[in-house]
């Protein structure tokens, strides 16, 4: 056996505890951490094919610079020096003519930001951004608005609960490899499952129930559960009186949404509906409705998302172990926190680009709004954008649509451990090292037990890449900011953010992270506070009134497509994450290219057999996909596992193969929930027709 480092995976950005063994400088096995409860060795298909992305040759080896038009593929080869001079030359021109808040940031959030956010406030810019408006961004603004928490501060007691309630959470394969673990461990205890998508997916095939649902109609199902649940006094009589505000209001609201009137929105039976309803409040409190993940997706996400909350707060789970946890951080353990890289910069002026933009969703720092001020220069112009371990040409709508806005760029830089589609478009390719290449700024680990967690490296680069926190030192210096990033090395980083917690880098050796609170911590039950104005669950919501919405928005029913047209919807597969690992050898060769799912009657309606490659489109874009013929999808609705369709021909594995859901996403940059500001992306009608051979 070889010697052994604790780390964790970055196949996805779940980021799982990992133990890696190393020999002779080379990695020849990862697993989960055996000692990280919840985990215990476990690992995913990505998360094991981290071995052959760190070994493929099919990945940026050094700087790039471009040598022809955007996007033309022609690249000279640049060293450090070049590339970072290059770059911080730009910005400087930049910084004179525009200020400082020309320059944005976007990356993929999570728990190493405190580095990026540094170096964007550093640079005396207010636009540091983040993946969520084509994630989780409704679904986290409807958290906020009912319990003042943000979606990362509650988590879920799957492994506790009795009755779980997934809407549109394919948990089983959109996946956190702890989540999985926990919910099969609590159906091996018994507890129920009602699933609910718009197809039958490895998640349907364990639950106790699955309803497939009429896409985009979730609202009225969730209104309408809610109303058996008032209707029926089922709720929690004495949880509700203490925390909650606006019940009087809410009964009104959704006296019209019967179960009769759902059905026949939501094509579910409304005897389900009542069923599910009296079910999960047997079980209560330990029960759960999960309030989705990426349920971006359609015009009202914001607001099923919120009646998906609402319905948790009426089965009184909240800081129960069987339902919603507040997330508990250093303070809670009575510990000091680690310290801010940013804590010593002086704070920006400037307003982010979005702060006061007309007809805004709720929040700011909206990818969406960034666009539109990179098209138009207003409120003021944006141009230059560095896109850090984030892909927005792949993971908003629309390639060609984004292309045309980011021609009004000065720069554009990827900082990437892969060709992705914003890279290739980009000016510059900075190759970061790859995760068990590097060491990452330390980061808290929210939860019950709250704990301080590191990323160590567990190899040298194989090629010329550095680590972010190198990269990003490098350019603050050249951008005469350096005196905010006096580290010469990562244990310089974590020394400092260590100061005063009690904890040392050697702490970390034997587990790859430190426990800060000895056992679990709940909020005691009489006395819960919540982070909403009122202190109180707020189902009706001062944060939505303040930004001028509605606390409860009457149902709009979708529209429904037409003939031969379908709503796309799209979503995971258990063995890829969105675009990053189909050009992965092992991962490849498990699906190498998407299919179209569609409802077997439709099909035959339209001369399409199983396997046959048929013709999608959506305004103007056509491609040739092979498609499933299944019962096992609502009428309404085609899908495909998103991430496809790449155009970059040095990932010779999928370069063309499969196709894009974003290509077809066309006209939907910007579409979004008007409340919550995701992107609505499941607005898109696809035609479908028999197409012969590929
Ligand atoms: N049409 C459509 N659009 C979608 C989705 C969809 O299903 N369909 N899904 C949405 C969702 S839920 C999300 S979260 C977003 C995700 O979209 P993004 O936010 O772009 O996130 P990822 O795809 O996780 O990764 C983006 C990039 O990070 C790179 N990367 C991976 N590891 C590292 C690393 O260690 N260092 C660096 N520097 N880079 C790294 C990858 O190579 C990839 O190019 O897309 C959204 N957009
Ligand atoms: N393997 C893998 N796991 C991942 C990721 C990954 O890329 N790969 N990404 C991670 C990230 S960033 C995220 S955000 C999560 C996403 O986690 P999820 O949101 O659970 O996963 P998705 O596959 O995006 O979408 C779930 C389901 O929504 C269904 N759906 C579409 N429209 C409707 C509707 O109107 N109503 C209902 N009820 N269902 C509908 C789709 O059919 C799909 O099966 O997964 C995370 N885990
Ligand atoms: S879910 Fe899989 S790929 Fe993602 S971090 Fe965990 S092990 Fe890695
Ligand atoms: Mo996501």
């Amino acid at each position: 056996m070889g010697d052994t480092v604790y780390s964790m995976c970055g196949m996805c950005a779940v980021r799982c505890p990992i133990r890696v063994e190393v020999e002779d400088g080379v990695v020849k096995w990862i697993e989960g951490n055996p000692q990280v409860p919840g985990i215990e060795g476990s690992l995913c298909a990505k998360g094991s094919a981290g071995l052959a992305f760190e070994y493929d040759t099919e990945r940026p080896q050094y700087p790039m610079i471009r040598d022809g038009a955007r996007g033309s593929g022609k690249w000279k080869k640049a060293t450090w020096d070049e590339a970072l001079d290059y770059i911080a030359e730009k910005l400087k021109k930049i910084t004179e003519k525009y200020g400082a808040k020309a320059i944005a940031l976007a990356d993929r959030s999570g728990p190493f930001t405190d580095l990026t956010k540094s170096f964007v406030k550093a640079l005396g810019s207010p636009n540091y951004l983040t993946h969520d408006d084509g994630c989780n961004r409704n679904v986290n603004m409807a958290c906020q608005s009912v319990l003042g928490y943000g979606l990362g501060d509650i988590a879920y007691g799957l492994a506790n609960a009795k009755y779980i309630v997934l809407e549109g959470r394919n948990l089983l394969e959109a996946i956190q490899v702890k989540e999985v673990n926990a919910i099969l461990d609590a159906l091996d205890a018994g507890a129920k499952l009602t699933y609910i998508d718009c197809r039958a997916t490895v998640t349907a095939s364990k639950a106790n129930r699955f309803l497939m649902i009429r896409p985009g109609t979730d609202y009225a199902f969730n209104l309408a559960i809610i109303h058996v649940i008032l209707k029926e006094r089922l709720y929690d009589i004495d949880f509700v009186n203490r925390y909650v505000t606006g019940l009087t209001e809410l009964e009104s609201f959704v006296a019209p949404y019967t179960p009769e009137w759902a059905e026949k929105e939501t094509g579910i039976p409304g005897q389900e509906i009542i069923n599910v309803a009296r079910e999960a409040s047997a079980a209560k409190p330990n029960v759960i409705f999960h309030a989705g993940w990426m349920t971006s997706r359609y015009l009202d996400s914001f607001y099923s998302s919120r009646a998906l909350y609402i319905l948790n707060c009426l089965m009184g789970n909240i800081e129960t172990k069987g339902g919603l946890i507040i997330a508990k951080g250093p303070k809670d353990a009575g510990r000091k926190p680690l310290n801010s890289l940013g804590a010593k910069i002086p704070d920006v002026k400037d307003k982010i680009v979005d702060a006061g933009m007309p007809d805004k969703s709720l929040g700011t720092g909206h990818l969406v709004n960034l666009y539109k001020a990179i098209k138009t220069g207003a409120p003021y112009p944006i141009k230059a954008f560095f896109a850090y371990r984030h892909d927005p040409i792949a993971s908003l709508p629309d390639p060609e649509a984004q292309k045309k806005v980011l021609d009004n760029l000065d720069l554009l830089v990827s900082i990437d451990v892969n060709y992705s589609q914003a890279g290739w478009y980009s000016d510059v390719i900075l190759p970061e090292a790859t995760y068990l290449e590097r060491s990452n700024i330390l980061s808290t680990q929210t939860g019950p037990k709250p704990g301080f967690i590191m990323r160590r490296q567990a190899v040298q680069p194989r090629y010329d890449a550095k680590p972010a926190w190198e990269i990003f030192t490098l350019l603050a210096e050249r951008m005469g900011a350096g005196q905010y990033f006096p580290y010469k090395s990562i244990e310089d980083m974590w020394n400092y953010q260590l100061e005063g917690t009690g904890v040392k880098i050697e702490d970390f050796s034997a587990k790859g992270m430190v426990g800060i609170a000895k056992d679990p911590i709940f909020m005691d039950r009489n006395n819960l506070k919540f982070k909403t104005p009122s202190g109180k669950i707020e189902f009706v919501s001062e944060m939505v009134h303040k930004a001028g919405f509605e606390s409860f928005k009457p149902y709009v029913s979708p529209r429904k497509p037409e003939e031969a047209t379908f709503r796309l919807l799209f979503g995971r597969a258990s063995m890829h994450s969105h675009a990053q690992w189909q050009n992965n050898i092992y991962l490849n060769e498990i699906m190498p290219e998407n299919v179209l799912w569609i409802n077997e009657q439709e099909a035959k309606k339209l001369g399409i057999k199983d396997g046959d490659t048929v013709e999608v489109s959506s305004n103007g874009y056509s491609a040739k996909i092979k498609a499933k013929a299944t019962p096992f999808i609502h009428p309404e609705a085609v899908f495909t596992v998103h991430g496809f369709g790449s155009e970059i021909p040095l990932k010779t594995r999928a370069y063309k193969k499969g196709v894009s859901d974003n290509r077809l996403q066309t006209g939907l940059l910007e579409t979004i929930d008007p409340v919550g500001g995701g992107v609505a992306m499941c607005e898109c009608m696809v035609k479908v027709k028999a197409g012969g051979k590929a």
